[in-house]
C-alpha cells in the first residue's frame, strides 16, 4: 500500500461520529431497518446479495455435480430444471443486475458527487423493501403451489404457460424486484441532476457516477417492459387471454420480443456501473488520470443507446424474417465500438503508468482478460450463421457466465475490495486477497472455457443428460468449479476476518482522488462536515483535492 498521499483527507474533527455509531431515533436493529441513511440502505443490500448470492452458486454447484457423470448423477430430472431455473432467476434478478447499483451506487455514489444522501432517502428505503418482497415471494413460491418453476430464467412462452409449476408467483417476484430497480433508477437520475455539489460539473464527475447515471436511465425505461410483459404471462395463465398462446391466436414470439427489448439492455444495467469501477479503480492505480475520460463518459451513454437497438440478436433461430435477421446482427456489431472505445482507454490508461498491483486492481485486470473473451465470443454469436449452429448450446452458457459473472461478477469483487476500507474502516490482508483472486480466476476459466468446446461441439444447454463423448469437457467443468467455489470462499473468509481485525483504515488508503477518499473511513452520517467544492477533474492528481472542502453558504 502506498503511503506518502497527495490527498488531503479530512481528519475527523471529534464531532464527526461515523455514520455506525451515530445515534438515531431508533434503536438497535430498527435504526438499520428504518433508516434512510444511503449508506446504511447501501449496506443491507449487501448483506442480503451476498446471502442470495451464496445459495445461487450453492445450486451452480449442485448442477455441476449432476453433471459430472451422464445419467442420474445425484438427483432428479425435474430438481435439475428447477435449480438451473432458480439459479438463473436469483443470479440475475437479485444478484448480477442491482449488484453494483443498489450496493455501490447507493453507498458511493453520493459521497462521489459531494451530496449528503441521495435525493429521496425514504423511497430509496422502500426500493431496499420492495427488494427483500421480491426475494421472499420468490422464495416462497418454491415450497407453495405444485411445485417450484422450472422454465428457467427466461418464462418463455408457451412452456411457462402450459407447465402446472409455480410460475405465476416465481414471475410476480420478478416483476415487484422490477419495480424496486424503476425506483432506484428514478432516484439515482434526481440525485445525479440535482445533488451535484458546487463546482461539481458532469465532466467533472468519476466515471463511476457515469455508469451509474447511463443504467439509471435503462432503468427507469426498459424494466417497465418487462414488468407488462410478466403481468401479461400471469393473466395468460390465469385468465387464458391469448397474448402469447398460439391455441388461443396470441404469438409466442411476442413474448421473446418483449422480453428482449427488456432483457439485453439489462446486460448493460449490469455492465455500466461495473464498467465505471474499473475506471476509478485503473485510474487510482496507474497513479494518472485516466486516458479519454470524455470518450469514456459518451460511450457509456452509447451503450445504454445501442443497447436497445440489438434485442433481436436473440432470435435469430426463432423464426424472425431474413431482413430483420440481419438488422439486428449488424446493430449487434456497433455495440462492439463503444465498448471497444472502452477497453481501449483503459489499456492506454495503464500505458507508462505507475502500476501497482493491489488486490482490487488485479481484480480490475482480471476483469479485462476475463470480460474480453466474454465480449468477443459475443461477436460470434452475432454473426448470423454461426449463431444458427451455436444457439441454446453450451457456448451460450459459457458467453454468458463470461460477460456476467467475469464482467460484472468480479468487478463486484473488485469493488468491494477497493471500496471495503471506506465502508467498514479497516483494512483486510493484501496478500490473501490476490491469492483468492488468482484461484478463483483459474477457476471460473476452467469452469466455464470447456464449455465453448462442448457447445461447439453440439451440447445442448438446459440438458440434465449427455452423450458420453461430451464428458471429459463436463468433468474438467466440474473440478473447475471446485477450484472457483474455493477461491470465493477464500475471499469471503479474507473480508470477513479484515472486518474484525483489520487494521484501522486511514481516510485514503490508496492515494485515490475521489471525493470518498476525503471524507472519513468510515463516513460520519451526511458525508461532509461541509459540502465541498470542487475545482479539479475526478482523477487530477496535481495538488489533488484541491476541490478544497471550503464552507458554502448555499442560502
Ligand atoms: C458460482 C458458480 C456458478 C456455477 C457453478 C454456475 C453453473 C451453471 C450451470 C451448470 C448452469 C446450467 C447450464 C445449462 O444447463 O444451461 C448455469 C446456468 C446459468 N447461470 Fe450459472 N453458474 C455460476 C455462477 C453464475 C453467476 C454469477 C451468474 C450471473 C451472472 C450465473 C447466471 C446463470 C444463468 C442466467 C443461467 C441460465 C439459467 C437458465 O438456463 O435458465 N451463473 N450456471
Ligand atoms: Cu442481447
Amino acid at each position: 500500500m502506498a503511503n506518502g498521499s497527495i490527498a488531503v483527507p479530512a481528519e475527523p474533527k471529534g464531532k464527526l461520529v461515523d455514520f455506525y455509531k451515530q445515534e438515531s431515533k431508533h434503536k438497535g436493529i430498527w435504526s438499520w431497518l428504518l433508516t434512510v441513511d444511503h449508506k446504511r440502505i447501501g449496506l443491507m443490500y449487501l448483506l442480503v446479495m451476498i446471502g442470495f448470492f451464496l445459495t445461487a452458486m450453492t445450486f451452480g454447484f449442485l448442477m455441476r455435480l449432476e453433471m459430472l457423470t451422464p445419467g442420474a448423477t445425484i438427483m432428479k430430472p425435474q430438481t435439475y430444471n428447477t435449480l438451473f431455473t432458480l439459479h438463473g432467476v436469483i443470479m440475475v434478478f437479485l444478484f448480477i443486475i442491482p449488484g453494483v447499483p443498489a450496493v455501490f451506487g447507493n453507498f458511493i455514489m453520493p459521497i462521489q458527487i459531494g451530496a449528503k444522501d441521495v435525493i429521496f432517502p425514504r423511497l430509496n428505503l422502500l426500493s431496499w423493501y420492495l427488494y427483500i418482497a421480491g426475494g421472499i415471494i420468490a422464495l416462497i413460491s418454491l415450497f407453495t403451489g405444485t411445485g417450484a418453476a422450472d422454465t428457467g430464467w427466461t418464462f418463455y412462452v408457451p412452456y411457462s404457460i402450459r407447465t402446472t409449476t409455480n410460475v405465476s408467483l416465481t414471475v410476480f417476484a420478478a416483476f415487484v424486484l422490477g419495480f424496486s430497480s424503476i425506483l432506484t433508477g428514478l432516484n439515482f437520475i434526481t440525485t445525479i441532476h440535482r445533488m451535484r455539489a458546487p463546482g461539481m460539473t458532469f465532466f467533472k464527475m468519476p466515471l463511476f457516477c457515469w455508469g451509474i447515471y447511463g443504467t439509471a436511465w435503462i432503468q427507469v425505461l426498459a424494466t417497465p417492459v418487462i414488468g407488462i410483459t410478466l403481468v401479461l404471462v400471469i393473466l395468460e395463465r390465469t385468465l387464458g387471454i391469448g397474448v402469447f398462446d398460439p391455441a388461443l391466436g396470441g404469438d409466442p414470439l411476442l413474448y421473446q420480443h418483449l422480453f428482449w427489448i427488456y432483457s439485453h439492455p439489462a446486460v448493460y444495467i449490469m455492465i455500466l456501473p461495473a464498467m465505471g469501477v474499473v475506471s476509478d479503480i485503473i485510474a487510482t492505480f496507474s497513479r494518472k488520470p485516466i486516458f479519454g475520460y470524455t470518450p469514456i463518459a459518451m460511450s457509456t451513454l452509447a451503450i445504454a443507446l445501442v443497447g436497445y437497438l440489438v434485442w433481436g440478436h436473440h432470435m435469430f433461430s426463432a423464426g424472425t424474417s431474413d431482413t430483420s435477421n440481419v438488422i439486428f446482427s449488424l446493430l449487434t456489431f456497433l455495440v462492439a465500438i463503444p465498448t471497444g472505445v472502452k477497453v481501449f482507454n483503459w489499456v492506454a490508461s495503464l500505458y507508462r503508468g505507475s502500476i501497482e498491483v493491489t488486490a482490487p486492481m488485479l481484480y480490475a485486470l482480471c476483469f479485462i482478460f476475463v470480460f474480453s473473451i466474454g465480449g468477443l465470443t459475443g461477436l460470434v454469436l452475432g454473426t448470423l450463421n454461426t449463431d444458427i449452429h451455436l444457439t441454446d448450446t453450451y457456448f451460450v452458457v459459457a458467453h454468458f457466465h463470461y460477460v456476467m459473472f467475469g464482467g460484472m461478477g468480479i468487478l463486484f469483487f473488485a469493488s468491494l475490495h477497493y471500496w471495503f476500507p471506506k465502508m467498514f474502516g479497516r483494512m483486510y490482508n493484501e496478500k490473501v486477497a490476490k491469492l483468492a483472486c488468482i484461484i478463483f480466476v483459474i477457476g471460473f476459466n476452467g469452469l466455464y472455457f470447456p464449455m465453448f468446446i462442448a457447445g461447439y461441439l453440439g451440447m445442448p444447454r438446459r440438458y440434465y443428460d449427455y452423450l458420453p463423448e461430451f464428458q471429459v469437457y463436463h468433468v474438467i467443468s466440474t473440478v473447475g468449479s471446485w477450484i472457483m467455489i474455493s477461491g470465493i470462499l477464500l475471499m469471503f473468509a479474507n473480508l470477513l476476518r479484515g472486518l474484525r481485525q483489520g487494521a484501522v483504515a486511514p481516510a485514503n488508503p490508496w492515494d485515490s482522488t475521489t471525493l470518498e477518499w476525503t471524507v472519513p473511513s468510515p463516513p460520519p452520517m451526511e458525508n461532509f462536515e461541509e459540502i465541498p467544492v470542487v475545482t479539479k477533474g475526478p482523477y487530477d492528481r496535481e495538488g489533488l483535492i484541491e476541490s478544497k472542502v471550503k464552507h458554502q453558504l448555499k442560502h
